[in-house]
């Protein structure tokens, strides 16, 4: 228990500090410096993946985190409505991040407007209902 505390301590730190290097490196590019990106929590388990949010924006940057409530594995993807092939997938999250408990944080830019879905692609945990639509206005 005290382990995981300290564990998830430094993953936060790390988190921070990735991020603070990330805004470093944009400016000292010289570019924009982007707001903070909007949080969006995203919880899977057996077989359901739940968001507060389903409609999203193209341009800003979204922080997904995505945590696994669950008792076994999954995976995340945002995936272009209807689509099974993960080859085709926007962004993606694989399993062996995602084992029960794991809470993953996945910065992503979506620039395309349209029908899309959250989704976990372990064989049977899609058509059991991992899947959530999503709209990008
Ligand atoms: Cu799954």
């Amino acid at each position: 228990m005290h382990y995981m505390n300290l564990r998830r301590m430094a993953l936060g730190v790390i988190a921070i500090l990735t991020v603070a290097l990330l805004v470093g490196a944009c400016g000292a590019a010289g570019g924009q410096s982007s707001s903070n990106p909007t949080e969006v929590q995203i919880t899977l388990s057996e077989f359901a993946i739940e968001s507060p949010q389903t409609t999203f924006s193209t341009g800003p940057s979204y922080r997904f985190v995505i945590k696994n409530e669950g008792t076994i594995s999954h995976n995340w993807a945002i995936m272009p409505r209807g689509e099974t092939d993960t080859s085709q997938a926007l962004t993606k999250v694989d399993e062996a991040q995602l084992p029960p408990g794991a809470s993953v944080t996945q910065d992503f830019t979506l620039t395309q407007a349209g029908d899309f879905g959250f989704a976990c692609h372990i064989p049977g945990h899609y058509e059991a209902g991992m899947l959530l639509p999503i709209t990008v206005q």
